[in-house]
């Protein structure tokens, strides 16, 4: 088999890469470890900077987010007893986030490439990459227990953080960049309607708490845990007493219906390219949740990485594809600080002294009462420009 680019992971970087491709005229076949319905029912993000809201509907992918996602135009923040709204839309001229989980968008586009009878083959195994150094690389894998080869012009290595892509570089060729968090996240769905309008944030002494949402009927909620918490450890009682403590108010409680733990990372891998590999998405990079960045930066890789696959195809030239690297890093280390700073001013670090506390309960006021800070903040949640 051939075909012009290789996609491995079904995941938002590889299937939106897939239809930007398409659009330019060009063939992709979409190879996932996983499961159809296993990559539809993972729950994950649930923000949409303004950007990548604005590329799905210039797809044509964004009728269902358009009647089903929530548009906000402001989130709050919660601390030391006061409550104090960031109004995103008058911070940042107009710019809102959307509300759509990501296993929505994921469900959305699969459904539109299939339909358009290009492939994604789901449920492959022993996926491994050869020949990367050459200008014929192949991927192998095996699919309903027959071996296969495809051949292609470039690999795009979209399968996450735990995939086969980076893994393929030989050592030496790519420098890691990363820090560790002493917390995780617990994370629930729970049949509850959420507590407000608006995301809330909040950095409680007892740690940090979120509350966030599916639908007007469904609740997304969050609290800060031990990095190697059990989550059975977490029963429901203890979550709602706990929620109810750090976001400072009651909540409507009501069944949940899914549970998990989350580590937190900063990660980075430089270059993103290494000959005719890409790496785009949690392949390349992870941030830890608390800005919401992940499912958006893993969006403007394949963007960039688009464009110059397109310049390739139409020219030969491997100029736009060799500056793919260097043209992401910029906003990703961008996107890492602010995610890392997110992190660092909610969350409460068991090694801080005094001295740590108060300046981030400083940080915290000076973020509610000068402009210039809350706008600071606005424009990186709403989504830095895309390239
Ligand atoms: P994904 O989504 O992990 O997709 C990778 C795909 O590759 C497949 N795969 C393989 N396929 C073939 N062969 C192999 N050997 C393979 N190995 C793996 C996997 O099955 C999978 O289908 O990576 P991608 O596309 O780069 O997308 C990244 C996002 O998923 C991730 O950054 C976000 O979910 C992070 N994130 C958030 N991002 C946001 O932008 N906004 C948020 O509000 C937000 N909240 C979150 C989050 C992530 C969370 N968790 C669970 C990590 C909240 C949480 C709790
Ligand atoms: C979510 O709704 O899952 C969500 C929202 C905001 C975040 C992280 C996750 O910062």
């Amino acid at each position: 088999m051939r075909t012009q680019v290789g996609i491995v992971g079904a995941g938002p970087a590889g299937l939106v890469l897939a239809h930007l491709l398409r659009r330019a005229g060009i063939d992709s076949v979409v190879l996932e470890a996983r499961s159809r319905a296993h990559v539809e029912g993972r729950i994950r993000a649930g923000v949409l900077e303004q950007g990548t809201a604005d590329l799905l509907d210039g797809l044509g992918l964004g009728a269902r987010m358009r009647r089903e996602g929530l548009v906000h135009h402001g989130i709050e923040l919660r601390f030391a007893g006061e409550r104090h709204r960031i109004d995103l839309h008058a911070l940042t001229e107009g710019r809102s986030i959307t509300v759509y989980g990501q296993h929505e968008v994921v469900k959305d586009l699969i459904a539109a490439r299939l339909d358009a009878g290009d492939p994604i083959r789901f449920a492959v195994e022993g996926v491994r990459l050869e020949g990367l150094a050459s200008e014929r690389p192949a991927i192998l894998y095996r699919q309903d227990g027959q071996e296969q080869r495809l051949e292609c012009d470039l690999v795009a290595g979209c399968d996450g953080f735990h995939g086969v892509c980076r893994a393929a570089v030989p050592p030496g060729a790519l420098t890691v960049h990363e820090r560790l968090y002493p917390f995780a996240w617990l994370g629930i769905l729970a049949e509850a309607p959420p507590v407000a309008d608006e995301l809330i944030y909040s950095a409680h002494e007892r740690g940090f708490a979120l509350s966030s949402m599916r639908s007007p009927t469904l609740s997304r909620l969050y609290l800060q845990c031990a990095p190697d918490a059990d989550a059975g450890a977490w029963p429901a009682g203890r979550i709602w007493d706990e929620l109810r403590i750090r976001l400072d108010c009651d909540l409507p409680e009501g069944p949940i219906v899914q549970k998990g733990v989350t580590g937190m990372r900063s990660f980075v891998v430089e270059p993103l390219q290494y000959g005719r590999l890409f790496l785009a998405g949690d392949a390349a990079h992870i941030v830890p949740p608390t800005g919401a960045k992940g499912l958006n930066l893993a969006v403007a890789d394949v963007r960039v990485l688009a464009a110059a696959i397109a310049a390739f195809a139409a020219t030969g030239s491997t100029d736009a594809l060799d500056g793919y690297s260097a043209r992401c890093l910029d906003r990703i280390w961008r996107v890492q600080r602010f995610s890392w700073w997110m992190t660092a001013l909610l969350h409460r670090f068991p090694d801080a002294d005094p001295f740590d506390r108060r300046l981030r309960a400083a940080e915290l006021s000076q973020l509610v009462h000068l402009p210039s800070a809350a706008r600071t903040l606005a424009e990186n949640y709403v989504g830095l420009p895309l390239l």
